[in-house]
């Protein structure tokens, strides 16, 4: 399903990541590096937005709140997830702390679902590895089909590399989450209740499943009353469905048994 890249804004590229893994360090450093110097970054609340041109093209870098999950609970969380579906950025950059990488990789599975092209950064290496994580960045770049870039932010090294491979940010078709099969059923019946060209990708239906009221509103505008409404049915056939339906995904080091596992409730 590729019909959610048709609304990309152009151009727009988001920092994502949970709180304290690195974003707004990465921000300031490609914003120093590569910043218009006519339009100094301008800041609302709790979102960073600058004009930065790498190869001769302007993007619009938006360093956003930490989110948990997609299914937030907090004000910035919300504040993130509405940047993530209202202005539908062309690229995601995810700033993982490679020292709490279960925290991480559970974002990354629900951002996934989003279907918006991603990059993935491994902050926090230094300190990781001076704790004897080992990280295999060949062997994420594999499990999820988008490219992995190691940086250390605060010492600015590897932004270059994440930027050169913004061309290359992709959609992770290798790394699909295998839900129970109610849950799977529940996410077809939703999809059918939307014009087939524009099925919201699967992570805003699971969003619905769960009866997220902001995700809600944001389907009454974008499709419409009607639209909703007729969602409203797969909806209660998945009632009660407990909140802890997202998956758990894990990435063990490279010591100790399987070097990866995707865990799904
Ligand atoms: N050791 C180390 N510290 C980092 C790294 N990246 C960020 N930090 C520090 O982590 C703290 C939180 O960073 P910040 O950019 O504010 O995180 P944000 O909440 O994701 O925006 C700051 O004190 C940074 O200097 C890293 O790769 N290694
Ligand atoms: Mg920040």
């Amino acid at each position: 399903m590729d019909n959610s890249r048709q609304n990309l804004h152009k151009n727009k590229i988001a920092i994502v990541g949970n709180p304290n893994v690195g974003k707004s360090t990465l921000f300031n450093q490609i914003t120093t590096s590569y910043s218009l110097e006519a339009n100094a970054p301008y800041t609302t609340v709790s979102v960073q937005r600058a004009p930065v041109v790498v190869d001769g093209v302007t993007y619009e870098i938006v360093d956003m709140p930490g989110i948990v999950s997609l299914d937030v609970q907090s004000e910035d969380g919300l504040v993130a997830r509405n940047i993530l579906l209202q202005e539908h950025p062309e690229v995601i950059i995810l700033c993982m702390d490679t020292n709490n990488m279960q925290r991480s990789l559970l974002l990354l599975a629900q951002v996934i679902e989003l279907d918006i092209p991603l990059l993935i950064c491994l902050n926090f290496l230094d300190e990781s590895r001076r704790k004897g994580i080992e990280i295999s960045c060949e062997d994420l770049a594999a499990l999820t089909g988008v490219p992995v870039i190691e940086t250390d932010a605060p010492e600015g090294c590897g932004v270059k590399d994440l930027l050169k491979a913004i061309p290359r940010a992709a959609v992770s078709d290798t790394a699909r989450i295998g839900y129970k099969p109610f849950i799977e059923e529940g996410l077809d019946a939703l999809s059918g209740c939307f014009p087939q060209d524009t099925v919201p990708p699967d992570g805003v239906l699971m969003l619905l499943l769960l009866k997220d009221r902001e995700v809600q509103k944001y389907v009454k505008a974008r499709y419409g009353a009607a639209t909703l409404k007729k969602a409203g049915k797969p909806l209660s056939r998945c009632a009660g469905m407990p909140k802890e339906i997202f998956p758990a995904l894990c990435l063990r080091s490279e010591t100790g048994g399987p070097k990866t596992f995707l865990g799904v409730f």
